[in-house]
């Protein structure tokens, strides 16, 4: 009998805490249609009515219909009226008479009206693919707990081409990518497309993402073979519907290795004829093919450079082969010869200003967010604003290389919002990123962001569940350069796990206050690019035995027995002359640029004076400090969250919290030890001392990181 009852008491406990029929894996993105409150599942709207026939209407109405059902959690709806989408060539839209013509071709209006006596959600825009964004906003409102009633909305993109860069390649490994394998399954396309396209469609689709690059912009010539072109052509038939063009990246050499001519000399005709050649075959293929995204004459890819012509030939002559076509060209300004003593901030600029409004008109230049390579902190890129005549993109990277990969939480929305947010001063105050890239400035047709996907075959997409929300912010910043990144980390905290204010505000404070803990504990006070060789896992400032100076983290800090720092003001580099005169003169005062980025500027003593009077090299090492106790700030604040949040993703984020923060204190512990080592001064009063020796710290090797 006691037996029995141990038995019966040890199956019911196990009956009470068995897994929700639901795996809350993370593969629902923030589109996440679980039943709602029963007081607002009511108010939901009975019926879904598309106007007119088109797939990316139907697209727009399934995904509503999707929503209402999971709000609903099965039950029938109770009949609050309908949402009514299509476009003005639906005669009951039509009948509206809506103010459609400020709307463009991707903007979208919510209108509650009454037809018939009973209420309408009217969702209208003048393409079909307005009506797609339409019904997300409203799935948003919804899932939000946002009044349905009244409503009178418009919105509209700010910026044209809104497109994610996938670091793929054709073996399915993903260059920086720390969330499994490329999602892009090469070897089955065509023929075997994985349903997963269509959910990768739906969750851009729902952000406004409109265009994807699918290959590594160090590009493999074969991706522009017949055989690639017809799987690209699968997955493009595959996004179609949900508004997303492809694009793919090309390596400038191709009429060499596929063409099996003796130069890829863009002036040359017979590459010339090749790139039209090949444009045309794409065409026939994907119609509505994007355009080439192409890296020349960086990290030893080929480019016009190797034939002494510009990156303007090099991108003219791609640009040639798909203008007929409609496509565009995105030319990467990513470039730094191995050739070149001068500073590496300034290569892009040296290289690009002067080739200002040669560009074709389908071309537009992507210049990453910061001169140098996507670090934890930069100062904006020097570019924004001093190509005027030449549209330009901002690039920004969604996976985490330089940011501790998946595994940390770090929200990056404050950080692309600093760039945005920045002003170049090219004409004057108020000459922000955002109005640089957004075409505004300097009167563009053409506009666009890019963003280096963070996308892969996880479960959850993008590695950890906080990673999806990079995703996330950088889609609704490439919408609108101007949203505020904390409202954008409480939309999505709130669409991802519950909109009680409870865990949202919380959440939001972790989420912004993630960035600077990063900065502080891996590249504090304007340093950069002090991550270990390779894989950039983990700290390596003392590494100083690369073949190329700029490969190695001394050349980036410079700190000796007096100080630390990259002098890039007139007695060193000069790189802040590369900024409008207002930037520049800021920059080249330390007492004006701003702890944040003292040292990107400045080479300064251990001892010079801080704002609140320490040393520099106190407030350095404090500054690690800071970071790592933020680490343990944003694990008590998960802790605390618990109650809010399913066990399955409450314990995978807790995990990894855990091992964010084991890895801020290595990249505390070996960076004091190693700049101790350098400016000779002792640790604060009080302050620990590393876990282990410098030499401990240099000792650690990581062959199999991935990404790399
Ligand atoms: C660097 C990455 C490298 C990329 C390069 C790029 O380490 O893998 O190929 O950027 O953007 O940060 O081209």
């Amino acid at each position: 009998m006691r037996r029995l009852i141990a038995l019966m008491a040890a199956l019911f406990s196990v009956a009470l805490t068995a897994p929700p029929a639901l795996a809350e894996d993370g593969y629902d993105l923030w589109l996440r249609y679980r039943p709602l409150p029963a007081a607002q599942s009511a108010a939901l709207p009975a019926a879904v009515l598309a106007g007119e026939q088109d797939p990316t209407i139907r697209a727009a109405a399934q995904e509503l219909e999707r929503a209402l059902a999971g709000y609903r959690g099965g039950q029938a709806g109770s009949g609050q009226g309908a949402i009514l989408l299509g476009t003005a060539s639906a005669p009951q839209i039509a009948a509206q008479r809506l103010p459609l013509s400020g709307l463009g071709e991707e903007g979208y209006l919510l209108r509650s009206v009454t037809v018939g006596g009973k209420p309408v959600t009217v969702i209208a825009a003048n393409r079909p693919a307005g009506v797609l964004y339409g019904a997300y906003a409203l799935i948003r409102r919804m899932q939000l707990g946002q009044p349905l009633a009244g409503l009178d909305i418009t919105d509209r993109p700010k910026v044209k081409l809104r497109i994610l860069n996938h670091w793929d390649n054709l073996d399915r490994s993903v260059e920086r990518g720390y969330s499994g394998q490329s999602i892009w399954d090469w070897w089955r396309l065509p023929d075997a497309k994985d349903p997963r396209y269509i959910d990768y469609a739906r969750a851009n689709a729902s952000l406004g993402i409109n265009g994807t690059v699918l290959n590594n912009v160090n590009a493999k010539a074969e991706s522009l073979t017949a055989p690639y072109i017809a799987k690209a052509a699968a997955v493009a038939d595959t996004l179609r519907p949900y508004g997303i063009k492809v694009y793919l990246s090309a390596r400038f050499s191709a009429p060499i290795e596929l063409g099996g001519l003796k130069t890829a000399d863009p002036l040359d005709p017979a590459v010339r004829a090749w790139w039209k050649a090949k444009a045309d075959e794409i065409y026939r293929t994907i119609p509505d093919f994007g355009g080439f995204l192409v890296k020349a004459n960086s990290e030893g890819q080929p480019g016009p450079r190797d034939y002494h012509r510009t990156h303007a030939d090099g991108a003219n002559a791609l640009a040639a082969a798909v203008a007929p076509h409609g496509g565009i060209v995105m030319w990467r300004a990513f470039v730094y010869a191995e050739t070149d003593p001068e500073d590496r901030a300034k290569q892009a600029y040296t290289e690009f200003k002067p080739v200002d409004g040669k560009f074709a008109d389908n071309v537009l230049v992507q210049v990453k967010n910061g001169a140098i390579d996507f670090q934890p902190r930069e100062p904006f890129h020097p570019l924004f604003g001093a190509m005027p005549k030449t549209p330009m993109m901002v690039e920004f990277q969604i996976t985490k290389e330089y940011l501790g990969f998946s595994t940390h939480l770090v929200y990056l929305g404050g950080l692309f919002a600093e760039t945005l947010e920045a002003d170049t001063f090219a004409k004057g105050r108020g000459s922000s990123v955002a109005k640089v890239i957004d075409g505004s400035l300097d009167n563009h047709r053409m506009s666009g962001i890019a963003g280096v996907a963070n996308i892969g075959s996880d479960r959850n997409w993008s590695g950890s569940v906080f990673d999806q929300a990079n995703w996330y912010a950088f889609g609704r910043l490439a919408w609108n350069p101007n949203a505020d990144p904390r409202a954008v980390a409480g939309e999505w905290a709130g669409l991802t796990f519950t909109p009680d204010p409870a865990f949202v505000q919380p959440t939001v404070q972790m989420m912004m206050a993630s960035r600077q803990a990063a900065v502080d504990y891996m590249t504090p006070l304007g340093l950069a690019h002090l991550m270990a060789t390779g894989h950039h896992y983990g700290p390596g400032p003392w590494v100083s035995d690369l073949a190329r100076p700029e490969w190695n983290p001394t050349y980036y800090h410079r700190a000796d027995a007096k100080g630390i720092g990259f002098d890039r003001t007139r007695t060193g580099s000069n790189a802040v002359a590369q900024y409008a005169p207002p930037v520049a003169r800021r920059f080249a005062d330390p007492d004006k640029t701003g702890e944040d980025l003292l040292l990107w500027f400045h080479h300064v003593s251990w001892d010079r004076r801080m704002a609140d009077g320490s040393t520099l090299w106190d407030t350095l090492v404090r500054r690690y400090d800071r970071g790592v106790a933020g680490v343990a700030t944003m694990r008590r604040q998960w802790d605390a969250l618990r109650p809010y949040v399913d066990a399955e993703r409450w314990e995978h984020t807790a995990s990894f919290l855990a091992v964010q923060q084991r890895e801020a204190q290595w990249w505390r512990d070996a960076s004091i030890a190693y700049f101790r080592s350098i400016s000779g001064r002792p640790l604060p009063a009080g302050v620990a001392e590393p876990a282990h020796p410098l030499d401990w710290y240099k000792a650690q090797s990581f062959p199999f990181a991935p990404g790399n």
